[in-house]
C-alpha cells in the first residue's frame, strides 16, 4: 500500500484531502523524468516558455477565487490574504512570461581585432524547490516561474501542511501547456522527501524557503555535491516610530505587518521600537487595536485574524509567551489561545503584545513565527538603528518619520535586504529582489532580476573571426 498524507483544515479541523506521500524511490523516479524532459525544455525558444507562463496567468486569474477559497481552508489566512497569495503568483508569472522576450546577457568588445565577446545565461538543470506553507501559491510561483523561463525542469516538494494547494498549482501548469515532465511534485516531509531530494545527485541547484535551521541542514547535505543552494529564511523584523509621525498610520502598519496571515509571514514585523516621547500612546493605540480584532476561519467575511498552521506552531508561539513573562517582559494583551466556541476546534492564537521587552530578550531576538508583537522603548533614533540591527537576521526593516534625513539615514544603515519608508515591514512586489541579509540567507535574491541569477549559469563566449589563432594576453606582434 502507498503511503498518503492527510491535508487538514487548521481553521477547524476539517479533513480536505489526500494526496500520496513520497519516498526515497518516488522522488528519484521524479528526478529522473525531470531530467528526461530538460532536453527538450532546455530547446524550447525562451519567448515560447514564457507563452506558457503568460497562459498560466490567465489560469490563475481564472481560478482565483478558487484558489483563494481553498487557501483559507488549508492553510488558514484571511480572505483578503489568500487572494492577495494568488495575486502574487499571477503577478509573478505575468513578470516572468516577459522574461522570455529579454533574458538579457552582454556583448562588450574583444581585446582582439575581429572577435566577437558575449555572454549568456544558461539553463542550470533540475531544480529542486522545497516551498513553505505560509505562502503556498506564491512562493512556488517565485521559485517555478523564472525556474522554468530560464529553461530548468523542477522537482517541487511543497510543505505537508499545504498539499492541495501546490497539487492544484502544478495541474494548472498542465492546463496552461506546460508539457509533460517538466515540473513534477513529490509530496512528503522534509526529513524524507525533502531529503531525498537535496541529496539526490542528478539536482544541481535546490532553492528552499523555510527556517535558519532547516536551511544550514539542506547546506550541509548539498555541500557533498557541491550544489548550487538558495535560500530564503527567518527574520526577526523591526519598525521604529520617530517621535516625529503620524501614530494613526503607524499604528496601521504595525497591525497589518504584526498581526497579518496570523504572524506567519518572514517578513512580519515581531518587534517595534518605538521613541519614548509616543512610546505609551502607541502601546495604547495598538492595545486597543488587537483587542478588537476579530479571530475566525478565513472564510468568513468579519474575521480579522485566521488561525495558525498546525499543533506544533501553536504551541511554539505560546511557549514564546511563556519565555516572554519568565524573562520579564510585560503582557499587555493576547498570550493565549483561542477557544470560544467553534475556535476551539481549531488553532487560534490571541494577537499578542509585550511591553517593556529589553532588545536582548528571547522575545526580541528569536523568530517566534505568530501574533506577537514585542514594543522595545528607545532614547533616539541612533539606538533604534542599533536594536533593528542588533539581531542575527536581516530580512525586512521600515521606519515611520517624516524627517527626510532620518529616513536616508535608515534607508543606509538598516542592515536588511528590504526596508520600507512610512509602511510595515510586509508587502514586496514581484519585480523587486526579495531576500535578506545576515543569517536570512546565503546571499542570493528571489523576485526581480536577482531570481534570474539563481536559476541560470553565465556562459561566456569568444567567437574568433580573424581567420587566424588569436591569443588573448599574449603578445601577437
Ligand atoms: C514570506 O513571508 O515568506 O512581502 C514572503 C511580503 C509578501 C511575501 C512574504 N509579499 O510580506
Amino acid at each position: 500500500m502507498t503511503a498518503t498524507l492527510e491535508s487538514t483544515s487548521p481553521a477547524n479541523g476539517d479533513v480536505l484531502g489526500v494526496v500520496p506521500e513520497a519516498d526515497e524511490a518516488a522522488v528519484a523516479r521524479a528526478v529522473e523524468a525531470a531530467k528526461a524532459a530538460y532536453e527538450e525544455w532546455r530547446l524550447v525558444p525562451a519567448p515560447k516558455r514564457g507563452e506558457i507562463l503568460y497562459r498560466f496567468a490567465q489560469v490563475l486569474e481564472r481560478e482565483k477565487a478558487a484558489l483563494t477559497d481553498l487557501m483559507t481552508r488549508e492553510m488558514g489566512k484571511v480572505k483578503a490574504e489568500a487572494g492577495g497569495d494568488v495575486q502574487e503568483a499571477i503577478d509573478m508569472s505575468y513578470y516572468m512570461a516577459g522574461e522570455g522576450r529579454r533574458l538579457w546577457g552582454q556583448t562588450t568588445p574583444s581585446e582582439l581585432q575581429n572577435k566577437f565577446n558575449m555572454s549568456v545565461r544558461v539553463p542550470v538543470g533540475v531544480v529542486g524547490a522545497i516551498t513553505p506553507w505560509n505562502f503556498p501559491i506564491a512562493i512556488p510561483s517565485w521559485k517555478l516561474a523564472p525556474a522554468l523561463v530560464c529553461g530548468n525542469t523542477v522537482v517541487l516538494k511543497p510543505a505537508e501542511d499545504t498539499p492541495l494547494l501546490a497539487q492544484r498549482f502544478v495541474e494548472l501548469l498542465g492546463e496552461a501547456g506546460l508539457p509533460d515532465g517538466v515540473v513534477q511534485i513529490v509530496h512528503g516531509y522534509g526529513e524524507t522527501a525533502g531529503a531525498a531530494l537535496v541529496r539526490h545527485p542528478d539536482v544541481p541547484i535546490i532553492t528552499f524557503t523555510g527556517s535558519r535551521e532547516t536551511g544550514i541542514l539542506v547546506t550541509k547535505e548539498a555541500a557533498d555535491n557541491l550544489k548550487h543552494v538558495h535560500l530564503e529564511l527567518g527574520g526577526k523584523n523591526a519598525i521604529i516610530v520617530l517621535e516625529d509621525t503620524d501614530l494613526e498610520l503607524a499604528v496601521e502598519g504595525i497591525v497589518w505587518s504584526g498581526f497579518g496571515t496570523s504572524g506567519q509571514r518572514c517578513t512580519a514585523a515581531s518587534r517595534v521600537i518605538a521613541h519614548a516621547a509616543v512610546y505609551d500612546e502607541l502601546q495604547s493605540r495598538l492595545v486597543a487595536r488587537a483587542e478588537k480584532m476579530r479571530l475566525g476561519p478565513g472564510w468568513e467575511d468579519d474575521t480579522d485574524i485566521g488561525p495558525v498552521i498546525n499543533r506544533t506552531a501553536i504551541e511554539k508561539i505560546h511557549s514564546y509567551t511563556k519565555i516572554g513573562r519568565d524573562e520579564g517582559a510585560k503582557l499587555l494583551t493576547g498570550g493565549e489561545v483561542a477557544t470560544d466556541g467553534d475556535l476551539a476546534k481549531g488553532f487560534y492564537y490571541r494577537p499578542t503584545v509585550f511591553a517593556d521587552v529589553d532588545a536582548r530578550m528571547r522575545i526580541a531576538q528569536e523568530e517566534i513565527f505568530g501574533p506577537t508583537v514585542s514594543l522595545i522603548k528607545v532614547a533616539d533614533f541612533d539606538e533604534a538603528l542599533r536594536i533593528s540591527n542588533g539581531i542575527k537576521y536581516g530580512l525586512s526593516s521600515a521606519i515611520f518619520t517624516q524627517d527626510v534625513n532620518k529616513a536616508f539615514r535608515a534607508m543606509r544603515d538598516l542592515q536588511a535586504g528590504i526596508t520600507y519608508i512610512n509602511a510595515g515591514t510586509t508587502g514586496a512586489e514581484v519585480h523587486l529582489p526579495f531576500g535578506g541579509t545576515k543569517d536570512t540567507g546565503n546571499g542570493h535574491r528571489e523576485a526581480g532580476q536577482a531570481a534570474l541569477d539563481v536559476f541560470t549559469e553565465w556562459k561566456s563566449i569568444y567567437v574568433d573571426y580573424s581567420g587566424r589563432l588569436q591569443r588573448a594576453q599574449i603578445d601577437n606582434t
